[in-house]
């Protein structure tokens, strides 16, 4: 178990102030013009050398990521862009560090900008983020006031300025390219990839998004050097990692853990346990509702991180939100409640996610209801093949997956229901 020393967000229950002094009274802030005067080439070496993979779904190396920028720029300025479109089904650890531990945030967007050569960031965030909005504006109004943002920020010689934008709440938003094109004024729309956003995003130029956990954590790990962060976790799954609990366990949470914690010590240090024990366990999804749910018994001795998650078990750590659900669970509905979000939120610029989501969510509705035949659960698995890998963004993946993890892990339960066996859950 993480011991409260490691731990980078140490006021995510916000059991401490959460003002500029507070933070200061933590450690964040300190020696920030230091770490800047090292340099960039410096900054990104150790980003890499931590082994920081995105936290905000997709797991790709922050340090490389940020490589990708100019190192001179070409007469456009360049920009970064944290992603604070917190809005995956069951993810909310973005929320705890914007309203308790701000200043984490905003000092990694200082420190993130300069590696990156950009003289500002924006902040997207979440429409629904309203406590979130006002913690963060209140922090940024404290970073100018003490000289930590503006010109020569926090004594660096560098001018920075950063801006919270706040979203109308729009799941897609959460798509960097169509988070790129909300920011520009236009409708939140995906945009083909390539171009990425490091050669041509936010106004054409150069633009990095990253996840709020990812900017949150870079000056602790600076701070504390590359080795440390690369020192929990295992090969490839570096580092510490919120990871937020809810449904059936007996305390939900969100917690700051080491990366590669078994599933079992997660939720027996942190949750108290399965409600009604492990024997109750019906399924998890481990990472945000975009990844397939896996069997209860096959979750037990799961390694959670990038790697196992995916390669042994087919799902994936997404934004690490742990989703629980126990024997009272009917999982049919409940992956089919995930289907009409999709649906409700596809943008519906690309054929096979406009018509599929529609399509896959009406079959699931049926399945709930038992009112399908057998072979349709083949069909509905084949329909997901079409839309996964042919959209434009991952909405398309996002919404078959969840799909095929039913078929996959649950298809007794599928077939007893459309056999008569069992019926819907009120
Ligand atoms: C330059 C290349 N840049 C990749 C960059 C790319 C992006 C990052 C990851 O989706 C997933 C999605 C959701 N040159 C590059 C390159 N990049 N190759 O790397 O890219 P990618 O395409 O793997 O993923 P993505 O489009 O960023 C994110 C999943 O996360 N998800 C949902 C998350 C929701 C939230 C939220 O609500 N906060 O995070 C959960 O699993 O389905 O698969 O920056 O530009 N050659
Ligand atoms: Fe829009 Fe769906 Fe296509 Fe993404 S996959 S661009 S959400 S229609």
């Amino acid at each position: 178990m993480l011991k409260d020393q490691d731990r980078i967000f140490t006021n995510i229950y916000g059991m401490h102030e959460r003002t500029l002094k507070g933070a200061m009274s933590r450690g964040h802030w300190d020696g920030t013009a230091g770490i800047i005067q090292k340099g960039r080439d410096w900054i990104i070496d150790e980003m890499k050398a931590s082994g920081l993979r995105g936290r905000g779904g997709a797991g790709f190396p922050t340090g490389l990521k940020w490589s990708f920028m100019p190192k001179e720029s070409d007469g456009r300025p360049s920009y970064l862009v944290v992603n604070a479109d917190e809005s995956e089904p069951g993810t909310c650890k973005d929320r705890e560090i914007m309203r308790h531990d701000p200043h984490t945030l905003i000092e990694g967007c200082l420190i993130a900008s300069f590696a990156m050569n950009a003289h500002a960031c924006y902040i997207y965030l979440r429409g629904e983020y309203i406590r979130e909005r006002e913690a963060l504006q209140a922090a940024i109004d404290e970073a100018y006031d003490a000289g930590l943002l503006g010109k020569n920020a926090a004594g660096s010689g560098y001018d920075f300025d950063l801006y919270l934008h706040h979203g109308a709440g729009a799941y897609i938003c959460g798509e960097e390219t169509a988070l790129i094109e909300s920011l520009e004024g236009k409708k939140g729309m995906p945009r083909m990839k390539p171009p990425f956003p490091a050669g041509a995003g936010l106004y054409g130029c150069p633009t990095t998004v990253n996840n709020v956990e990812s900017i949150a954590v870079v000056p602790t790990i600076l701070r504390r050097g590359a080795s440390w962060f690369s020192g929990f976790g295992r090969q490839n799954n570096a580092g510490t990692k919120l990871f937020a609990i809810s449904g059936h366990v007996n305390n939900p949470c969100v917690v700051e853990e080491e990366m590669s914690i078994s599933f079992e010590e997660l939720i027996e240090k942190h949750c108290g346990g399965i409600r009604g024990g492990w024997d109750n366990l019906l399924a998890v999804i481990p990472g945000g509702s975009s990844v397939p749910c896996v069997r209860g018994e096959k979750m037990k001795d799961a390694i959670m991180d990038f790697d196992y998650l995916r390669g042994e078990l087919g799902s994936g750590l997404g934004t690490a939100a742990v989703i629980v659900m126990d024997k009272s669970t009917d999982i049919i509905k409940a992956i089919w409640r995930l289907s009409k979000f999709y649906k409700h939120e596809s943008c519906g610029q690309c054929t096979p996610c406009r018509e599929g989501t529609g399509w896959m969510m009406r079959v699931m509705e049926r399945l709930v209801q038992g009112n399908a035949s057998v072979e349709e659960i083949d069909m509905l698995f084949n329909v997901t093949k079409q839309v996964e890998g042919h959209t434009i963004c991952a909405l398309g993946d996002a919404a078959a997956w969840p799909i095929q993890g039913l078929i996959r892990n649950f298809r007794d339960v599928i077939e007893d229901r459309v056999n008569g066996k069992s019926i819907a859950a009120e």
